[in-house]
């Protein structure tokens, strides 16, 4: 007998795909199924098993009047109005710290591409240039001697620092709280924290109180040594803002794995040089992924066979399944 009728948003990672049904009953739609979505099997669904394919917001919770449990594919949250469902008593689960150490190492590898150019270099070499007009020119940035600035020492932020410190980097950061237990310089403002470095790390998550946050202000302190990394959300970046400091020199270059419409990326950086592009691949292996949808498994069956989730967000700390 399944343990509850759920909807999955989008497709998901396989170990998800293959475990679920074993428990419960599936039932899919995208993101254009929601307004035509059956009141009956809306009536149904207990939980929701999703990435940001599809958003969890008042339209489609409205839809729902029995759900429990958004059990997010990912320790982001931001497609998840996770506010409503505190307010609803719906329970939100997401999958954080079984990513931050592949986070973190991909964060340093858009770094060292981005500092040292290698995504250009290697492009040189396979056009045959090397051959044809020599060695790719020197670069322009050094990682060394640079000073980090972290916006979001949470767990990522912190396993990219301590990468960071093995290179030698002096590490600065902005949150909206200082901590105690770290000995890296505070900045309680982020335009303080760009003034203080030349490599802007942004970890932090996406929502309503970041965005748009790494303005047009906060990129004319970096200056023009200037270099940005982003492996939060797109949204944290006011994206007309950077591809204008890129193209007129207010800062140097720029590494994105995340941007604002995924997977739209504006044609101006597409057409810069001095950037480097990753499709959202921060968490990207086999190990990881599926590490993360054994989490994501695991809170569901947690909630329906114990009444207790395994990482519910802060915003709905709930530890028991609701009665009746
Ligand atoms: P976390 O432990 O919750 O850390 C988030 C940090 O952001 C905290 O230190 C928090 O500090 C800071 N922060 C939150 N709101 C802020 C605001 N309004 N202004 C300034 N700082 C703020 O989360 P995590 O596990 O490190 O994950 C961080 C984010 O990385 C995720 O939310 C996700 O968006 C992104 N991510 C991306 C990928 C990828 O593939 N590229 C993979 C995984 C995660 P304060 O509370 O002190 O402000
Ligand atoms: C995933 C992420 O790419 O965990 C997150 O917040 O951004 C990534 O790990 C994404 O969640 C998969 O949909």
């Amino acid at each position: 007998m399944a343990l509850a009728d759920i909807l999955v948003l989008g497709r998901m990672n396989a170990l998800v795909e293959e475990e679920l049904p074993k428990h419960f009953t599936i039932h899919r739609i995208g993101r254009e199924d929601v307004a035509s979505l059956d009141p009956a099997l809306g009536e149904r669904i207990t939980a929701i098993a999703g990435g940001a394919h599809v958003p969890v917001d008042a339209e489609l919770l409205g839809k729902l009047p029995n759900l429990e449990i958004v059990a997010n594919f990912g320790v982001g949250y931001d497609s998840v109005d996770a506010r409503l469902c505190g307010e609803k008593g719906i329970c939100v689960t997401n999958t954080p710290e079984v990513l931050s150490e592949e986070v973190a190492d991909t964060a340093l590898g858009l770094m060292l591409m981005t500092v040292r150019e290698l995504g250009a270099a290697e492009r040189h070499l396979r056009a045959g240039k090397w051959v044809s007009e020599g060695p790719y020119p020197l670069t322009r940035a050094s990682l060394q001697n640079r000073t980090l600035g972290i916006l979001g020492l949470g767990r990522i932020g912190k396993a990219i620092a301590r990468r960071a410190e093995a290179f030698g980097m002096d590490i600065h950061y902005h949150g909206r709280t200082r901590q105690d237990d770290v000995a890296y310089t505070y900045h309680d403002t982020l335009t303080g924290l760009a003034e203080a470095v030349d490599t802007l790390m942004v970890v932090a998550p996406g929502g309503a109180s970041t965005k748009g946050i790494v303005n047009a202000e906060v990129l004319s302190a970096l200056g023009p040594e200037g270099i940005v990394i982003n492996v939060g959300r797109g949204t944290v970046i006011d994206e007309p803002a950077l591809v204008k400091a890129l193209q007129d020199g207010t800062i140097l270059s720029a590494g994105l794995d995340v941007f604002e419409k995924e997977p739209q990326v504006p044609a101006e950086l597409i057409a810069m040089d001095n950037v480097v592009l990753l499709p959202h691949v921060g968490s990207a292996s086999h190990l990881t992924r599926n590490r993360m949808g054994q989490l994501v498994v695991d809170n569901l069956l947690g909630w329906f066979n114990d009444g207790r989730p395994v990482t519910p967000v802060a915003e709905t700390p709930f530890t028991r399944r609701k009665q009746g």
